[in-house]
């Protein structure tokens, strides 16, 4: 069995895939561990709700879950948002001198008895405007995903092949889709995870767009041909089935984000994925370590079954020493961003992290910004995030990973509801996004010049 490692300690490592580095890491800090403990502040597990808001016009506030979103103002500048963020609060979007949160009653008032000021949003954030109203049948289901996935085995089984790679809290099943020629081999493997964030279902769409481009492409279209007679590509269409379809299931949205794993002392429920990772877990006040919190942490690195099935997973595709997934997407909405690491800090280079990976990172990154419009930076300077994939992905395992953050790119346009009719233009919007990372991950040091250095 696998023993949790604390964050600060001895160093893996590992070799990444034809780089033959080897990435060494651990000295990080106590500096960098204080400080996030000095900026953690503590969130109560029990929270005491609050007067009700009174917001005019139709709430976006799920019935019983009572989350809807506010704006909390006089939030400029990184270090504001990732003391936001420290309080345990998970930031939607970014706007210029404030930003977006999803809380509810308590959550607020615990907020204002900060000195935060929030104002809810006045009416839902779908449904005004041009953009119409999103209902859950805009979307697939976890099932309705399952069954597309089979279907596409089915008709192209020499392309394509679904497998479980372990269950999700409930039980659900959590697949890997390979799509492949298999013509070639030992090609470079390249990752796409999508749903870590229980309501961000464009997500799901994303990989069931990418599926069905990548199967209907074979043969006819020669780009999409090369790629997948020397590319072995993984989708993971949903890494929190339970948390999407707790998000459905009512009939209404519940702004649900975490998994649905109940949580020890609390009748909180549930861990942010995307703060369970075993990368600085917990290090530096970009997650929470309250149940109650949007962006809890978990009781341990990959304590979420989900986080635990996704890391085994990337872990076994580690073949002869070297790790066979070379690049990587994870899918989230909302914003129109393109993130890479490090997350858990403002620096650009860090243990694990040369200019040389960094400058690679940022002309890929911004390669694929130029082809879909998106913003293209380093993910901390959204905020701080501790224990999130991508430091996970690229310290750990040497992958070059990216963090998407899809349409829209504010809340006028549906935020994490944004309905089903620009499903079809924003999952095809990443259709040259998608095609570019997969032709660079067999040397992605060639963006910089510098393949015979590193990939000969
Ligand atoms: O907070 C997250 O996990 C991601 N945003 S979301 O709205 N989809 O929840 C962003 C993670 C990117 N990492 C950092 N900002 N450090
Ligand atoms: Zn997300």
């Amino acid at each position: 069995m696998r023993t949790s490692r604390a964050p600060l300690a001895s160093p893996a490592s590992r070799t990444a895939r034809r780089t033959r580095r080897t990435r060494r890491y651990g000295a990080a800090g106590a500096a960098v561990l204080s400080l996030a403990l000095a900026l953690t502040l503590g969130t109560q597990a029990t929270a005491v709700p609050g007067p009700p808001d009174a917001a005019g016009g139709p709430a976006s506030a799920a019935p019983d879950t009572g989350i809807r979103q506010y704006e909390v103002t006089g939030v400029r500048g990184a270090p504001e948002r990732s003391a936001l963020a420290a309080t345990g609060t998970a930031i939607d979007e970014v706007l210029h001198g404030s930003v977006l949160i999803s809380a509810d009653a308590a959550e607020a008032e615990r907020l204002r008895a900060l000195g935060y000021e929030l104002a809810p949003l006045p009416a839902a954030a779908a449904g005004s405007g041009d953009v119409q109203a999103a209902a859950p049948s805009d979307y697939h289901t976890y099932e309705s995903m399952r069954a597309v996935v089979d279907a596409a085995v089915a008709r192209h089984p020499d392309l394509v092949s679904s497998q479980v790679i372990g269950r999700s809290h409930e039980g659900r099943d959590i697949i890997a889709v390979k799509v492949s020629a298999d013509v070639a081999v030992d090609e470079p493997e390249i990752l796409f995870t999508h749903n870590q964030h229980a309501r961000e279902h464009l997500t799901v769409e994303m990989a069931l767009y990418t599926l069905e481009e990548l199967t209907s492409g074979y043969g006819s279209d020669a780009r999409i041909t090369r790629l997948l007679d020397t590319r072995e590509i993984w989708l993971i269409p949903s890494v929190n089935p339970d948390g999407k379809t707790y998000d459905t299931e009512s009939g209404a949205f519940r702004s649900w984000r975490k998994n649905r794993q109940p949580n020890a002392g609390s009748s909180a429920i549930g861990t942010d994925l995307n703060r369970n990772w075993d990368y600085m877990w917990g290090c530096c006040g970009g997650s929470s370590g309250s149940a109650s919190s949007a962006t809890y942490r978990g009781a341990a690195p990959e304590s979420g079954p989900e986080t635990r099935v996704v890391a085994d997973f990337v872990r076994s595709r580690v073949v002869g020493g070297e790790q066979q997934i070379t690049a990587h997407i994870d899918f989230h909405t909302y914003g129109e961003l393109i993130l890479w690491p490090y997350g858990y800090t403002y620096a650009d280079t860090a243990p694990g992290l040369t200019a040389d990976d960094r400058d690679a990172f940022a002309a890929v990154g911004r390669a694929m910004a130029a082809s879909n419009g998106y913003t293209p930076q380093q993910s901390s300077d959204l905020y701080i995030t501790d224990g999130s994939i991508g430091d996970w992905m690229w310290a750990e395992e040497g992958i070059f990973s990216y963090t998407f953050e899809m349409y829209p790119r504010s809340a006028s346009g549906g935020g994490f509801y944004p309905p089903g009719n620009v499903i079809d233009r924003e999952t095809a919007r990443n259709r040259e996004a998608v095609l570019i990372l997969l032709e660079n991950a067999d040397c992605m040091y060639r963006s910089i010049g510098k393949e015979a250095q590193y990939c000969s």
